[in-house]
Formats: structure tokens, sequence, C-alpha cells
């Protein structure tokens, strides 16, 4: 071999090493996103570039899925690899305390054992500190317990108080003459609520979303003081971007784990003003618009540093789609041909399959050639096909819902899960295959009230059992319980197998 040539050689050896290297993993976790929302997934009234971009060079699923049709739970088993009944995890109010066991291992735990610094921006809703949880003091046991090092969260989601960005253990700007107070129980102090001063509002809300104002949104529960500390809706894409920025710019020299966890597109949605009317549906559509800006300038941020060939960027949503849920943003109005669901019944909150089955993209060019996937998959496997991929350790007691899925997760192969739990505020559903079987709930009186007060979302909860033939029937439309009674028994049992199962049984497909 000439000189010239051994050299070249060696070069590309070091670069393969180099590449070899831990990759950085962001995951991108968009709020009440449903599947039809992107350009990408067909969305129609709304643009969203940098996404579709993403799509484009990297793996764009069609069968994957959060783990519940609600926030917490999603969050919830997405960091720990475990489904959120066994905990029961439900959505959270803002006062309430940390819902994930800090001596269990989590996603992030499991990276910052394996080399990697780790973070938390944006959204966290599972709970922080304990019962009696001072606001004005160390804000403890909180993502910092449970594997990350670092955390800029909104605490629980843009319509709950407190209304306020805690850093680390901190609320930012808190002044010390003006404490903060959080209550849950009925008012305190004696500021404005959306139901005593409606005209201060920027957007009307219903009685549940009509408690302190802050910002000129009335929000679900009561905070008094703090007000240096008080966030404005409007900032909420800049100033999050900016610390996920800041994240990487400080890590762009070793491994890092970034959970980069949107307020968008939940509500109260108030984009920034250059935001506004840049989609044909209001402020759903433009929060749209708004979020895929901040995944642009994460885009960029990775381009700067040279670190996007060896980023594995997963970004997908918490839950379905929902509308109205609870301001008056003209979100029902406005929203024409657009289909936030996709081809798919249900959304945020259903048992039906707009209720899990959202958009999610698998972007890493070092490794991941551009691709559509069908494999079934969920995001309670993250833990665990992310700890293959980086050779991390899961405990024995660990992740016992998580499996090593990271063949189908990274494209080398369209066979997912042969079968798949989900989960949604009042049943449990079970796909195997295109089947898909709804658990009957025996009282309809024993849905929770908030079930019941659903708006315009078909809740798929039923004193019958369902089960549909999602290639025929993708809207599950025909339910064929009667006429596959075995089938549907079948599916039942391995709920109740799933349900009674203590830890994880091993490495294989369950
Ligand atoms: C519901 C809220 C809804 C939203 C949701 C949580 C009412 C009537 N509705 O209880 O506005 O905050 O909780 O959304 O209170 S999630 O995306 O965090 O799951
Ligand atoms: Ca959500």
């Amino acid at each position: 071999m000439p000189f010239a040539s051994l050299f070249f050689f060696s070069c590309a050896e070091i670069n393969n090493e180099h590449v070899a290297e831990k990759p950085n993993i962001i995951i991108i976790y968009a709020d009440d996103l449903g599947y039809g929302d992107l350009g990408s997934y067909g969305a129609i009234g709304v643009n969203t570039p940098a996404l579709d971009s993403l799509a484009q060079h990297g793996i764009k699923f069609t069968d994957a899925h959060c783990t519940a049709a609600t926030c917490t739970p999603s969050r919830y088993s997405l960091l720990t690899g475990s489904y959120a009944f066994r905990n029961n995890a439900e959505v959270l109010p803002g006062n309430s305390p940390l819902l994930i066991d800090p001596d269990k291992g989590t996603l992030p735990a499991m990276l910052k054992e394996a080399g990697y610094k780790t973070a938390v921006v944006g959204k966290w809703h599972l709970g922080l500190g304990n019962r009696e949880l001072d606001w004005n003091e160390a804000i403890k046991p909180g993502p910092l317990e449970v594997g990350f090092d670092y955390s800029f969260i909104i605490p629980a989601t843009g319509d709950r108080v407190p209304c306020v960005f805690v850093e680390n253990y901190h609320v930012v700007s808190l002044s010390k003459d003006d404490p903060i107070q959080v209550s849950y129980d009925g008012p305190i102090g004696d500021g404005p609520t959306g139901t005593s001063n409606p005209e201060l509002l920027k957007q009307q809300a219903d009685p549940q979303h009509s408690e302190t104002i802050i910002n000129g949104v009335s929000r679900i529960g009561y905070m008094t003081g703090g007000h240096s500390a008080w966030w404005k809706d409007e900032d909420f894409a800049d100033i999050l971007t900016e610390k996920a920025e800041s994240f990487i710019a400080g890590n762009k020299d070793n491994p890092f784990f970034l959970f980069f966890s949107f307020h968008d597109i939940h509500v109260p949605r108030i984009p920034h003003e250059r935001f506004v009317g840049q989609s044909k549906m209001g402020p759903r559509g433009d929060a749209i618009v708004q979020m895929d800006w901040c995944v642009k300038q994460i885009m960029k941020s990775l381009d700067t540093f040279k670190l996007s060939s060896n980023t594995l960027v997963i970004f997908t949503s918490d839950n379905g789609p929902v509308l109205d849920d609870g301001y008056a943003d003209r979100s029902v109005e406005l929203l024409g041909q657009h289909q936030p669901g996709g081809p798919f019944r249900g959304g945020k909150y259903s048992a039906f399959e707009a209720g899990t089955r959202v958009p999610t993209i698998v972007h890493w060019p070092e490794k991941v050639k551009a691709k559509v996937s069908d494999a079934l998959l969920s995001q309670v496997d993250l833990y665990a096909s992310i700890a293959s991929i980086v050779d991390g350790k899961i405990g024995a007691e660990d992740a016992p819902d998580s499996f090593d899925f990271s063949k189908a997760w990274l494209g080398k192969s369209d066979t997912g899960r042969s079968t798949m739990l989900e989960e949604s505020v009042a049943t449990l559903a079970l796909r195997d295959g295109q089947w898909k079987y709804i658990r009957e709930v025996p009282n309809v009186e024993n849905y929770p009230v908030w079930v019941k007060d659903i708006k315009a979302i078909e809740h798929g909860v039923s004193t019958e059992a369902q089960l549909y033939n999602l290639t025929n029937d993708p809207h599950e439309q025909h339910n064929l319980a009667e006429k596959y009674p075995e089938r549907a028994k079948e599916m039942r049992a391995t709920i109740q197998e799933i349900e009674k199962r203590a830890t994880r049984p091993g490495w294989a497909n369950e």
C-alpha cells in the first residue's frame, strides 16, 4: 500500500473510532401533538419544515406510541421504563410530591452512569418535593434526585400553578420579600381569578381553568406572591430553547443527554407574537409553528458545534391531540380540513388509537438511514433500547416493562413489538399486531368525572369489550369482539398477565 493511502486509511480509522464514541442523545418531547399535526404526517393549514426535514432524513414511524393518552403517565413510563398503572400515575396537580422513586433506576440515571451529562429542560409534571413543599426553599427531591445533572422546568403544566420556572432546586428570580404560596385546596391571597375578573383575560377559559390569573391567563389552582418570578407564556419557547442551547454548548465535548420537553402545543396556547398568524389555524396552529422553530434552533446548535452527525435525536409527543382543552383559543372553529389525529379515532385521554399513536421521528445521520417504518413501538422501551445503544446497565429491579427494540428504533429491523399495552384515563387496551382490544369498564358511573366531561373527544371507554382490526378498520368503527370471542379473551388475558408481572422477564420480546 503506498504511503499516502496508508495515511488516509489510518485517518479513516481514527474517524471511525471517533464515530464509535457514544452518541449524544436528545429526546424532544412535544406536548399534546397529534399523529396528523406535522406536515410530514399530513397536516393541513400549518407548515413544519424543520421537523419535515428530520423526518425526510431520518426514520418516520407510522405506528409508534406513547405509553398513555395523558402526560404524567407517559412521562413516567418514558423515564422509568415502568407502566404508569403500577404506580397509579395520573395527571398530577401542580403541588404533588415527586412521583418517581429516586431509589429506582431511571433513563437519565442509567445514562449518567454510562458517562453522560444529563439535563431536563421544559415541562416536568412528575411532581416535586414531599407533601409539604415550601416553594421558597430548596425544592427537592426532583429531577436532580432521579438522574438529571441539570434541570430548568415548568413544574407542572402551563395551565396549572405555580407559574414560575424552577432551575435545579430554586424558583427562578424569586425575591425573599415576596414569598410564593401555592394551593389546590381553595383560594389564597386576594389576587384576581378568572371567575372574579374575566375582563383581565387574554383568553376566556372554562370554570376548571378559571382560578388564579397570571400574565392575563387564568389557571388551575391558586398561587400568591412570587411576582418577580411569574412567567410570561409568550416567552416559553425562547427561554426554554435558550436553556437547551446553552446545555448543548456547555457539553459539546462530552456525551450528553437532553430531555427537551416542550410546553407546546399544550394549553394555554399563547405563542410569541412573531408566530401569531403564521398558521391558518389560530393559536393551536401557531403553537405548532413555534414548536417547529424550537426544533430548528436545536438542530442549528448541533450544526454549530459539528455534533449533528453523532447525535441521536428522537422527536415525539406525550399523548394524542386535543382541540378545546379549556381555553377559548378557537382551535375548533379554525380547524378547517386539518385532522389532528390523522386517520385515527379519539385523541388525548382516549383509549382509541389517536390517544397514543403519535408522530415519532428518529434522526442520527451517522447510524440511521432515511426510511419510513411501520414497526409497532412504545416509548416504554426507550429506556432499554437506549441502554443497549450506549452499553448502559439496567438493574434487575428496574424498568420492568422496558425491552430492547433498538434495532427497530434505529431502522435496522422493521419488526417492533408483537404486543403492546396502551394506557388511557379509564381503561387499558392492547395491540396484538393489527388487532386492538379495549378492555370494558364495568360501570359507566365509575368513570372519572372529567372523562365524562371531555369535550369533543371520543374517550373510547365502554361497558362492552371492543376488538378492532386496524388493517381493515383503522378508525375503529366495527367492534368485532362478539365475532372473535377467542381472540378477545386471549388479548384480555395478556393484559392481565402484564398487570400481574412484577419484574422484567428478560430481554426478549414480550
Ligand atoms: C386536565 C385539564 C387539562 C389539562 C390536562 C393535563 C381540566 C378540566 N382539564 O385535567 O386542561 O391540563 O389535565 O394535560 O382540568 S396533560 O397533557 O398534562 O396530560
Ligand atoms: Ca400532554
